[in-house]
């Protein structure tokens, strides 16, 4: 078992695995260089040769203990044809989505349309560099893919007023996320992935009134259907208000937190393997400051199952020398 599987399945204390969202990517000048020919971002993260080498990047320098697929949650609506786009210094960007289309369309044209994932989780999985690591998949929960989709750019720059108006269609795209999330997964897992992260981005825009229809319901379907398959699954329902009920509900087998949340809080009353909290914005400070930061952590999770990483993904003006202080000083800890 690998020691990120220890920490979840076995319930071991002692190991402090370490693994960085956006690891892949981002703040690295050799994931950067690549990049700079490769415009198209979905382009890119179908070219299996070029996502392996990006997902193994992270892993040459430093001693991570996964390898997170480099790959986007949007693949999704992308399979499910919808146009998705990145754009410089905006984001994605999504064209019109057609739930006629989506209800023809077939599992089969799905995987095809973005098999180069697939193919890119089994080079990864069976190269040498994940040998006793993780090679963790990933989905975005369909309350989070509800969001892109709908207002079809990101919803911190606005989301729509009239988002919730046709809750009929609302429900019928979550029926259809459900289904192709569960092939997204299965696929994934059957390509080498040992782990799957469920990333619910804007779990913390949504009412207490609606957790249970977009939230609480849609992801305790793919949890079970995940855990059917006997892999972990670890979610991230960032800023979500209230993580302890969301793990009473939804039961995964790991929980993620944001760095908002009181870790002591969780460390208290929440009794599921824990994940992340660190803000990432430390890694931009000083390293004294980063040692303190990362031990509070480490301390507070000292005999609870704890997976370090950060409270959201790594800044891109992250310094790689820090993200190298940083690893070692977990694994010295
Ligand atoms: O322009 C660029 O260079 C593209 C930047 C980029 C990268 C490197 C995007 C666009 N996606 C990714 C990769 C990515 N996305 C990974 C790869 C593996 C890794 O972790 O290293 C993962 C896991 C994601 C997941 C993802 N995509 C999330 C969930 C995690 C999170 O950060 O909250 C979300 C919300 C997205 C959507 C997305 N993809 C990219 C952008 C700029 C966004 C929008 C974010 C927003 O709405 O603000």
């Amino acid at each position: 078992m690998t020691p990120i599987e220890e920490t979840i399945i076995n319930k071991k204390t002692n190991i402090n695995p370490i693994w960085i969202m956006r690891q892949a990517g981002r703040y690295l000048p050799e994931f950067r260089e690549i990049r700079k020919k490769n415009p198209d971002f979905i382009k890119l993260c179908l070219n299996e040769n070029l996502s392996t080498k990006i997902t193994l990047q992270p892993l040459k320098r430093f001693d991570l203990d996964a390898a997170i697929i480099f790959s986007d949650i949007l693949m999704v609506p992308y399979g499910l044809n919808q146009h998705v786009e990145f754009k410089k210094n905006f984001g994605p960007l999504l064209g019109e989505f057609s739930l006629e289309k989506v209800l023809n369309l077939n599992d089969f044209d799905f995987t095809k349309k973005i098999d180069s994932i697939y193919k890119l989780i089994k080079l990864v999985s069976s190269h040498k560099l994940t040998n006793n690591k993780s090679t963790i998949g990933f989905i975005g929960a369909p309350w989070t893919l509800l969001v892109y989709i709908i207002n079809k750019q990101s919803p911190k720059l606005k989301l729509v007023d009239n988002f919730f108006e046709s809750e009929v269609l609302l429900k019928k795209i979550l029926n259809v996320l459900d289904k192709f999330l569960k092939i997204h997964i299965k696929n994934q897992v059957d390509s080498g992935a040992e782990i799957i992260q469920i990333f619910d981005s804007w779990a913390g825009l949504i009412n207490s009134k609606d957790l249970n229809e977009y939230i609480y319901n849609p992801t305790l379907s793919l949890v079970e259907y995940t855990k059917s398959l006997n892999v972990p699954v670890i979610c991230f329902p960032r800023e979500i208000k209230d993580y302890k009920k969301y793990c009473e509900i939804v039961k995964p087998d790991a929980i993620c937190i944001d760095y908002n949340v009181d870790p002591n809080f969780i460390q208290k009353n929440i009794k599921l393997p824990i994940q992340g909290g660190m803000d990432p914005k430390i890694l931009l400070t000083s390293k004294e400051h980063l040692k303190k930061e990362a031990k509070k952590y480490l301390d507070i999770f000292k005999d609870h199952p704890y997976i370090f990483n950060l409270g959201h993904g790594v800044l891109p003006e992250t310094d790689p020398q820090m993200m190298d202080y940083l690893v070692k000083m977990v694994k010295d800890y």
